[in-house]
């Protein structure tokens, strides 16, 4: 159900004016890079790309930065995290404003995306109490044997434009409490989200008086992105992106012998099973194929149903389908903004054209609507299609809002076409079957990072760790022990014993 009451030249009025409340400075923008809103395809503002000398000085001053920040204790240095998490709740509408404004996100996940922030903000500040290290038994009288924690050095962001915010926001609270100092390149086509965030940490920084480089931005092309990922003063690069990024990006890093931290491609799938409640499943269901328009790495690209329960399940989504509000992501009452460019509109289409190739049935959508009010801008009607099996396309994540639609008739048979894709994010059953959800979780259930009972694939909180395997790349972010990522660790034996006994009984002088 397509709407047409869109903005139009406001959102440049209502980004400016967040830009502002956020601390931006509008006096000293303009230059080469075009930010644009995915709502209509209008120039917002325009900002300086950074050269190759700006990005080499930026890694310096956050290496200079972070000699000193290493040596803040942990619990000061969480206080910077604290403050930034309260700057983002004084700005929460604006950040949420501009994110709306660059990646199309509906009001209500713009403001998600800003809690989640603001939750790992939170999550930061607590872990910076806690960078326990283990003491074991050592095996030597008189020895004690322990880890310590110490920070890495620099670390790289690179984040998409679907999360422009959050996912840095995972990368860079946990960074900063760890002692590390970051660089952050957000996408070409999120510059002005990752503005104002970066605008409200400098605040942040200055209010409590942190070093003024433990963050940078820069606003850089791709060679800036390679650039970062080359230099060997980056000591961990976390990189959120498509398989074919993370591709490069690994074996790259891997080349200098830094780290990487990968976040890439899911192909994310939903078992339906026999027992399972279908209004609950419908609801999980249609948040995670259509919510942020298709564009989550958690998006439901898969649908595994039984086959006693598909006819009923695919009537009840498609007449879902039906209902869904599509048009200015601002607008109280819809749920689908537009996606986010026009090679995402292409991908969709030859997507859609492949499945039917391959012997599917598309169900619902598929369509462009509000094309002639809005030229340059891409609002799509989520898609259903139906597919008698699971090679070609449906092996593939297209970056957009389509669901495939398989059925299955053991539960053997719908583990193996779960895991039977080569990305591994993120997973779910619907099941009131405690024997299902079970073997859904166990060792040979479900391979992904994230496997979910009675919730769709995406949504995560941030207290648990995120991340995937296969070719999503085999980081993890954000909660639990993820911390790690950003330390090195140490291991130390100290002998207090007053004689050199060796480990495994060694006799030597
Ligand atoms: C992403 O799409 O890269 O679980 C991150 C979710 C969000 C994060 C998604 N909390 O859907």
């Amino acid at each position: 159900m397509p709407q047409s009451t869109l903005p139009g030249s406001a959102v440049t009025t209502a980004v400016e004016t967040a830009l502002e409340a956020c601390g931006v400075d509008l006096a000293t923008l303009g230059g080469s890079h075009e930010a644009r809103s995915c709502l209509n395809g209008e120039v917002l503002v325009t900002l300086p790309l950074a050269t190759e000398a700006d990005i080499s000085a930026a890694i310096g001053e956050a290496h200079e930065a972070y000699l000193a920040w290493r040596d803040v204790p942990a619990p000061v240095r969480g206080n910077l995290v604290k403050r930034w998490a309260e700057l983002l709740q004084l700005h929460k509408a604006d950040l949420a404003t501009i994110v709306t404004a660059e990646a199309g996100k509906v009001t209500s996940e713009a403001l998600g995306e800003v809690q989640e922030m603001i939750d790992i903000c939170d999550f930061a500040v607590g872990q910076s109490r806690q960078l326990y290290g283990k003491t074991m038994p050592s095996e030597r009288p008189g020895h004690r044997l322990m880890e310590t924690w110490h920070p890495l050095g620099v670390v790289g962001v690179i984040s998409a434009f679907n999360f422009p915010v959050a996912v840095y926001s995972w990368n860079t609270a946990l960074a900063l409490i760890c002692g590390d100092t970051v660089v952050w390149k957000p996408s070409e086509m999120t510059t002005l989200s990752a503005l104002a965030a970066h605008t409200l940490l400098a605040r942040a920084v200055a209010d409590v008086g942190a070093p003024t480089n433990v963050h940078k931005l820069l606003i850089a092309d791709r060679a800036g992105g390679e650039q970062l990922v080359d230099d060997p003063r980056v000591a961990l690069i976390s990189a959120t992106g498509s398989v074919r990024m993370g591709r490069e990006v690994g074996p790259r890093v891997a080349q200098r012998f830094g780290r990487a931290l990968l976040e890439l491609g899911g192909n994310n799938a939903a078992i339906v099973t026999a027992s399972a409640d279908l209004d609950l499943a419908l609801r999980g269901i249609v948040f995670a194929a259509v919510g942020t328009a298709g564009q989550r790495c958690t998006s439901m690209r898969r649908l595994i149903v039984h086959e006693s329960v598909v006819g009923a399940l695919t009537e009840k989504l498609v007449a879902a389908y039906g209902t869904l509000r599509i048009g200015s992501p601002v607008a109280a009452d819809t749920l689908v903004g537009p996606i986010i460019n026009k090679a995402s509109f292409d991908a969709m289409q030859a997507a859609l054209a492949a499945a039917v190739e391959q012997g599917g049935t598309v169900l619902c959508g598929g369509t462009r609507v509000l094309e002639d009010e809005f030229p340059g801008a891409y609002y799509v009607e989520p898609a259903i299609v139906s597919m008698p099996g699971q090679t070609g396309i449906v092996q593939h994540e297209t970056f957009a809002p389509i669901l495939y639609v398989m059925t299955y008739t053991t539960l053997d048979q719908a583990l193996a076409l779960q895991n039977g894709v080569p990305q591994g994010l993120s997973s779910a059953i619907f099941t009131n079957d405690l024997i299902e959800a079970e073997h859904f979780l166990s060792v040979g259930g479900s391979d992904c990072g994230i496997a979910n009972v009675n919730i769709g694939t995406s949504g995560a909180e941030i207290g648990g760790a995120f991340g995937g395997e296969k070719e999503t790349g085999g980081g993890r972010e954000s909660g639990s022990d993820s911390w790690k990522a950003y330390m090195r660790q140490a291991t130390n034996t100290v002998n207090y014993s007053g004689l050199l006994p060796l480990a495994q009984g060694v006799k030597f002088l």
